[in-house]
């Protein structure tokens, strides 16, 4: 498939979406959400992919939603559009990991969408913010909710009312982002991990991701329950008994479901 605003690649079992709009700085257009949107649904349905990268350019994973799309926008308009549709959400509802391989700007919506991932390496050089304040509005797809449940309240609040960006170091003090790496090294670390995940067991692996997203829904007494419940269904997994039998056997697993 053709793509304007996003380059896509296969390699082994991980599925790779690159944002490609550099004259903007991956500002996410209507188009390029579009697109994401196509493309994490066609790896979603891939059997051959285990597991999806999102990354963007070395200066800017995203600069943000597409300001000179929004400036002619009323409420009007946007309520009626629900502005920021589900389309936004794509990643998020993803069934399949997703990492974020972040260098440079990830800023508003780009910031966003890197949270929507199941976790973010981050280049040294790579800028988190929420500077939505400062062109008079407020972030509006998960940068008061996610980023408040990752950082805590004291972070988040910092970063969404001054509108302040945040370095590497410091996302990774605060649980932003899961590893910090030198520039050169983000693609290499982010699909060595990605093949690592696609490596494993899809169905046990989906299973691990949806009990730790149920978290972030539910009391602790209801996630351990949930969790419990579906550690007891990998029991009915082939690959569950072939995990164990390798270990046992001092062998690499040969997984039935991948
Ligand atoms: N939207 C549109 N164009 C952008 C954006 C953006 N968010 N960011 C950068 N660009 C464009 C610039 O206009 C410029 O284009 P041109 O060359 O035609 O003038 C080009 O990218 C390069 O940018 P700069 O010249 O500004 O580059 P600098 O290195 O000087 O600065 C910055 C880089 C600091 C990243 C700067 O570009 C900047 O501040 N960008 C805007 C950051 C921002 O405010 N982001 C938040 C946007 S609002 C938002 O995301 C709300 C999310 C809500 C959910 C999503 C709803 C759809």
């Amino acid at each position: 498939m053709a793509y304007e605003y996003i380059l896509v690649e296969k390699r082994d079992r991980v599925g790779l979406i690159t944002l490609n709009r550099p004259e903007a700085l991956n500002a996410l257009c209507a188009g390029l959400i579009d697109e994401l949107g196509q493309a994490v649904a066609l790896f979603e349905a891939d059997d051959e992919i285990g597991c999806l990268v999102v990354t963007g350019s070395e200066r800017a994973f995203a600069a943000g939603a597409d300001i000179k799309e929004m400036i002619g926008k009323d409420f009007q308009q946007v309520y009626r559009e629900d502005f920021i549709t589900d389309d936004w959400e794509v990643l998020a509802k993803t069934r399949k990991p997703v990492i974020a391989a972040v260098a440079g700007y990830a800023l508003g919506g780009g910031c966003e969408v890197a949270m929507m991932c199941d976790f973010i390496i981050a280049a040294e050089n790579a800028k988190f913010g929420q500077p939505e304040i400062t062109i008079g509005t407020i972030p509006g797809a998960g940068g008061t909710q996610r980023l408040t449940r990752i950082v805590g309240k004291s972070k988040a609040m910092d970063m969404c009312l001054t509108g302040r960006m945040m370095d590497a170091d410091e996302a990774e003090r605060c649980g932003l982002v899961s590893r910090v790496v030198p520039v050169d090294k983000l693609m290499e670390e982010a699909m060595a991990a990605a093949a690592k995940i696609a490596g494993h067991s899809l169905p046990v692996t989906m299973i691990a991701k949806e009990s730790v997203d149920r978290s972030y829904e539910t009391t602790l007494s209801e996630g351990l329950r949930f969790e419990r419940r579906v550690f007891h269904s990998t029991f009915a997994l082939d690959d569950r008994r072939e995990g164990m039998t390798a270990f046992a056997e001092k062998r690499k697993a040969d997984w039935k479901h991948r």
